[in-house]
């Protein structure tokens, strides 16, 4: 971990409008992976706008690196099915970082970055990085490729780590 920037705190909300995988409805989860890490939210069964409400925490490494997003609906008996993935790319989050802004200066609600929706990400609305209550915030709400439908609503936020390298 020598090359540890610190941690990436995604905050998974919730999903929207998600497929359906069994007769009427899906357990949908959320995988969260960067590199060989791969973290997963609880399961929320039979409900096609889960709310998760969870914390998964990343170290980066290199902020080169997409994040995975991907949904899959649990199974008991059968491999779990796939309900579409996302990727974002941490890179405006990032910059908003390396500002190294005074919080007593800076107004809270002050909007550091827009990324605007395009061919190129997966968002679906433009996503903004905020400084809200003393700390770097991005809410991004994600459209799910290779499926049907979905949406996936997450936001993140940054964990500084004591002797990790300078951001
Ligand atoms: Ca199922």
């Amino acid at each position: 971990m020598d090359n540890l920037l610190g941690l990436l705190r995604v905050k998974v909300k919730r999903g929207i409008n998600l497929v359906i995988r069994d007769f009427r409805s899906s357990d949908p989860y959320c995988v969260i992976k960067i590199g060989e890490q791969r973290l997963k939210t609880n399961i929320v069964y039979g409900d096609l706008n889960p709310v998760w409400d969870q914390e998964l925490t990343l170290s980066i490494e290199d902020p080169d690196l997409p994040v995975d997003v991907l949904v899959f609906d649990h199974d008991t008996f059968t491999r779990d099915d796939e309900m579409g993935d996302a990727e974002f790319d941490i890179h405006p989050f990032m910059e908003a970082l390396k500002m190294h802004l005074d919080p007593d200066t800076v107004p809270n609600g002050t909007i550091l970055k827009r990324v605007e929706p395009s061919r190129s990400n997966c968002l679906s609305e433009e996503s903004c990085v905020t400084w809200k209550d003393g700390q770097i915030v991005q809410n991004m709400l994600l459209r799910l490729r290779n499926v049907e439908s979905g949406e996936v609503e997450l936001e993140l936020h940054w964990i500084d780590i004591a002797g990790a390298q300078h951001v």
